[in-house]
Parts: C-alpha cells; structure tokens; sequence
C-alpha cells in the first residue's frame, strides 16, 4: 500500500457548448489526470479542473505543484496514511483541486487494493442520485430549449440556473420562462457566481418571489459581508454558499455569521477527505447540503457521485452531475449513462471507473 509515485498529466478536450455564468466561462475541459502508483501495482485516479476565477490555480500550476511540491511529499507514506498526506498537502497554502484530485486518487487506489467502493468506504448509504443539471447564460428561449432537451433525454427535471447578469430583469426573465414552461414539473434554482450586489440580489428575489425556487446560491461575493447577511436575512429559501466555503474553516464562519444557510460540497475542491469534513460540519450545524459541479468531466462527476451517494444529507438533494454531457469527448472506457434522471454509481472498486488509454493519449498535451 505504499505510494511510489504521483504522476500529473494535462489534457485538454473541447466543449460543444461553451458555459457561461457570471465569474468566467469554459470552452474546453483543461483539466489534470493525477494517478497515484503504489508498490503493489495498483493506481487510483482522479482529476482535477483549474477553475483560476474561483480558486486561481491554472492547469500548468497545478501540474507544477504536483511535480514540484506535492509528488515527493507522498513517497513512502501508505493509503492508510490519509491523514498524514492532508497533513503534509496542508504545508502549502491554497491549490485546493491539485490537493483534491491527489486525495481522491488516494482513496481510489485504497478501494482498489481492498477491493471495495469509495462509497462504501465513506458512508454506503444508496448507490443512486437524482442529477440537476446547470443552465449556463443566454437567452430565455435558448435556456428553455437546453432545459427541454435535458428533461426529454436525460430525464432530468432539476436546474439550476446561472444569473448575476447586468440588468438582473435578463436572468428574471429566463427564470419566468422556465417555470412558465414547465410549470410545476420541475425544480428550479439559481447561482449568480457573486455577479450581483447584495442590493441587486434582493430586488431580484422580490421579482422572483412567486417563481418558487428551491435554492438561492452566491448571488453576491461573501466578502461584502454586512450586504451578504442582510441578503440573507431576508431570503425565505436556502442560501447555498459555494465558492465562499473552501474550507470546513470557511464553512463555520459563514454559517455562524448567517451569511450562508446551506452547503454546496465539491469534491474537486475537498476531495473525500475534506468533504467529509464538509459533510459531517453542516450535518452538525443542521444546514443543507446540495453536492456542486466544479464543471467536471466524467472522472470528476464520478468522484462526486461516489462521495454523493455515501450519505443520507449528500443524496437526499439533486446532485450537479450533468455538464460533462456538453463535451466532445471524455476519457472512460464506459460513459457515465444518465436514465430517467438519474446516475447510479458503479458498484466496482475504487471510485469505479476505467480509463481509456488510447483517449488519454489522444487529449493529454504533454506530448
Ligand atoms: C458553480 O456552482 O458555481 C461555475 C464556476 C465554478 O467555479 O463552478 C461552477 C459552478
Ligand atoms: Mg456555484
């Protein structure tokens, strides 16, 4: 069980359909595949997908503080060690997915050796999640037909809609079109990705109060902090902090501040280590939990779906495992399959995926 080695591999796979929202936008999957070797041969595996206007790492930082930092701070250590590797991670300050990824291969490799499920390992409650899927910017027609598309093939009848968008009437009026389309068929929220002011978010709730959102998440930056708790205060519906809770540090602060009522877990920014923590803190504090997309390909939903699935609080909520759909491509030997709206998740060891070697080579860009 001891780690020999920790390769980081960039590779890049284009987007057929760009998504926008109001901190950035993602043309193509640039994201880094860490393996982690171990004496008996085997190599877990996860990936991890620089997002530089949540987190700032970029795909060439990651895979210098893998190389540079990270890899030769694992030798010698075991798969049991998971607490000394945080540890040891936790010498440099930030680089929360190249940490994530390293940690998730970790206990990919663990399963594999003891021959379990990642999710039985952390919690095994169900081995299904309802998917919702993210409905990057543009038009109310378009954003309605993107909706539409996903419900007829996919099944999926959850979405979260992206606004923080100037004027906020341009993401009012999607909302309106989609619940005027759907009616009550489907649940709705919304992710501004701190594009508005807490001012903003509040006279946009009001324009929306009869809309019947589930959620409302980021609609303005943390930072603003006696904006964000007024907002907060007066929001009768739970408001997810995401970007504002890294750390289970940052999610004690915001809770207790009342700047946040609820918790979105990424695993590819708190890997299976730290999203545990996540997980067990907001279940103490009584808050919600919603598992996040960090805009993954199949390798990252995969890890957010095994985490998901391994607890009661994680599984209850639709989980954001869609958006690797508008990819050209991906890099597992079997497609994740989305039916009737939901994902299951593979009951191999591990994490429970393959990787197609020939993919690889063809979208790795270190060659
Ligand atoms: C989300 O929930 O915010 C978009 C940007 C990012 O960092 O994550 C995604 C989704
Ligand atoms: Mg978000």
């Amino acid at each position: 069980m001891k780690i020999t080695r920790v390769e980081s591999i960039p590779f890049s796979i284009p987007y057929r359909k760009p998504l926008h929202f109001a901190s950035g936008e993602v043309h193509a999957a640039e994201h880094v595949l860490v393996r982690v070797h171990t004496d008996d041969g085997v190599v877990g595996v996860a990936e991890a997908p620089p997002r530089p206007y949540t987190y700032g790492e970029t795909q060439r930082g990651i895979v210098a503080v893998i190389d540079d930092v990270f890899a030769d701070q694992l030798q010698g250590l075991t798969l049991l060690e998971r607490e000394q590797i945080g540890d040891r991670l936790a010498r440099t300050i930030g680089n929360p997915t190249a940490k994530s990824a390293i940690d998730m291969a970790v206990w990919d490799a663990l399963g594999k050796t003891l021959d379990l499920p990642v999710t039985d390992l952390l919690g095994g409650y169900t081995d299904r999640m309802r998917v919702s899927h993210m409905l990057g910017f543009d038009d109310p027609a378009t954003m309605v037909a993107e909706a539409e598309r996903m419900r007829e093939q996919y099944g999926i009848t959850t979405f979260k809609v992206k606004v923080g968008r100037r004027p906020a009437s341009l993401d009012v009026a999607v909302v309106r079109a989609l619940r005027e389309h759907f009616g009550e068929t489907v649940d709705l929220y919304i992710d501004g990705n701190r594009g508005w002011t807490a001012a903003e978010s509040a006279r946009a709730m009001a324009q929306m109060a009869d809309l019947g959102l589930l959620f409302a998440e980021e609609l303005c930056p943390a930072d603003d902090v006696l904006g964000r708790r007024w907002l907060v205060g007066q929001t009768n519906i739970p408001f997810i902090a995401d970007e504002s809770v890294p750390t289970p540090a940052d999610v004690t602060r915001e809770i207790l501040a009342g700047s946040a009522t609820a918790i979105n877990i990424k695993t590819a920014r708190t890997g299976f280590t730290q999203s545990r923590r996540v997980h067990h803190l907001a279940e103490g504090l009584g808050v919600e939990m919603v598992m996040g997309n960090q805009i993954d390909g199949q390798i990252g939903t995969a890890c957010a779906l095994a985490f998901g699935t391994a607890f009661r609080a994680t599984s209850q909520n639709a989980g954001e495992m869609s958006n690797f759909l508008d990819m050209s491509d991906d890099l597992l030997v079997e497609p994740l399959q989305i039916r009737d709206g939901i994902l299951q998740r593979s009951s191999r060891p591990g994490i429970g995926i393959d990787l197609d070697p020939d993919k690889l080579e063809h979208y790795r860009t270190d060659n």
